[in-house]
């Protein structure tokens, strides 16, 4: 991606940080005021530690006011956190988190929200060389999640031409993305590998044969290796995006295209890494759980929301002249951290020690199950297709070598399952890799 950095909004993203920190203040006193006044949560929370918003005479009062959690979400379900009423007519519209393991967290939108919402995802589309003249191909799910609709936004408020595919159906997917020349994909990484394997298997080489340039790819992790496997056989520039749909949904921060940290989106958010036991803020550099409050949201706002994913704020400057702070790539989330024998590991490390094996492709599932009150995991990887899979000792070498690299890596030891190409479920959405088969109760 050659040409001059872009930008969507560049009074914003290029900001005097003084100018900024000023205008997060003046957003900031006004969203306090909003929760105190409309969500009797918060005005609870704020009597109960002796605080009024007028005391927020400076953005280091953050650290006084109440975490949000998404417990405290779920308890509220569906609409006691909202400040406007979810039948009134500024509200246009609802999300909801999937509630797999409790109530939904839901979460509603009036047009001022659904249009910062778009701006920051266009933010995205031009940090990826994209701009009106794109072709969007929206490949999240449409719905209650938020990554179709999000992604969407941001074509409109971009004015970019959107081709709105939501998720499945990949072979149509890769036709239309080759016939109408789409420049722009914007789904999860293991969808965007999915249509590229997909693609090469209908006999084409998207790399040089598709106008596909840029891709913003988000919703879950994706190592180094996962990326560039994307980028070489798509031909793209891979922008990591994140989000969730309790402070907003895709957009929160972003990648520009030095992949050198997510820009947060400061003038909508703000963020803090926090010690996730003492629940002080570290210093920037430090990893810790990320912590936003929300500064222009209208109907859903929110005051120091625990995402429990983890992060640190990466000092410095970026080379693309946006002067918005970064955040690293998420490793991992407090609450998906396994403990293999007493020891501390995120799905996330197994994948970055994967990626150091050609032989084995970018996919990988972990299985715990559990025998008594031992845990056992078994990773199961698969090979590539180039792999001479019927050698029996190529396999076992490989397995071998594997297990030494997680021993040494991560100080684990685990099953290394080696299968066959195409063996692990795909996914169309958010990849399935830890798969708990543990028996409850122990
Ligand atoms: O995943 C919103 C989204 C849609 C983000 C499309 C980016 C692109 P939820 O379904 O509420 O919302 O899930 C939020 O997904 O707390 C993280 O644990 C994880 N996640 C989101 N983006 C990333 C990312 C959407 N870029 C949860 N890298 C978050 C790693 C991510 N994890």
């Amino acid at each position: 991606m050659a040409g001059p950095e872009r930008y969507f909004q560049p009074e914003i993203e290029k900001m005097d940080p003084e100018a900024l920190r000023a205008l997060q203040l003046e957003r900031l006193k006004k969203t306090v005021e909003l929760c105190y006044e409309s969500i009797p949560f918060y005005k609870q929370r704020f009597d109960q530690l002796g605080i009024r918003p007028e005391d927020v005479i400076s953005l280091d009062d953050l650290a006084r006011l109440p975490f949000t959690t998404k417990q405290d979400m779920r308890d509220a379900y569906p609409f006691n956190l909202f400040a406007i009423p979810a039948d009134d007519a500024r509200v246009q519209r609802l999300h909801a988190s999937s509630g797999t393991t409790g109530n939904a967290t839901v979460c509603g939108y009036t047009q001022n929200d659904i249009d910062v919402w778009g701006d920051t995802f266009a933010r995205a589309i031009a940090q990826v060389g994209g701009g009106a003249a794109s072709i969007l191909q929206v490949s999240y799910g449409y719905g209650l999640f938020t990554g179709g609709l999000g992604a969407h936004e941001g074509g409109i408020r971009m004015r970019a031409t959107i081709l709105p595919m939501s998720s499945g159906n990949t072979r149509r997917q890769v036709q239309m993305m080759k016939d109408f020349g789409v420049d722009i994909l914007a789904c999860t990484p293991s969808y965007a590998l999915l249509i590229a394997d997909t693609a090469i298997e209908m006999g084409y080489d998207p790399a040089n044969d598709f106008k596909v340039a840029g891709a913003i790819l988000g919703a879950e992790p994706c190592s180094e290796g996962m990326r560039r496997d994307i980028e070489n056989k798509l031909g793209v520039k891979m922008v990591d995006i994140y989000g969730l749909s309790e402070v907003m949904g895709p957009g929160v921060s972003c990648e520009c295209r030095y992949q050198t940290g997510l820009h947060v989106a400061e003038d909508h958010f703000i963020i803090e890494i926090v010690d996730p036991k003492t629940l002080q803020a570290v210093p920037d550099g430090q990893w810790g759980e990320v912590v936003f409050s929300t500064l222009s949201k209208e109907c859903s706002p929110l005051i120091r929301y625990r995402t429990r994913d983890i992060s640190r704020i990466l000092p410095g400057e970026c080379a693309c002249g946006r002067t918005l702070r970064r955040m690293d790539r998420i490793t991992g989330r407090t609450d998906d951290m396994l403990i293999i024998r007493g020891v501390n590991v995120f799905p996330s490390q197994f994948q970055e020690v994967l990626a150091n094996f050609p032989e084995v492709a970018s996919h990988y599932q972990i299985i715990l199950t559990s025998k008594g009150p031992l845990d056992y995991v078994t990773l199961k990887v698969e090979t590539v297709p180039e792999f001479d899979f019927d050698e029996i000792r190529k396999i076992e070498n490989l397995r071998q070598r594997i297990n030494g690299e997680l021993k040494s890596n991560l100080q684990v030891s685990v099953d290394v399952q080696v299968s066959e190409p195409k063996s692990i479920e795909r996914s169309e959405g958010k990849a399935r890799r830890v798969i708990d088969l543990r028996e409850k109760g122990n």
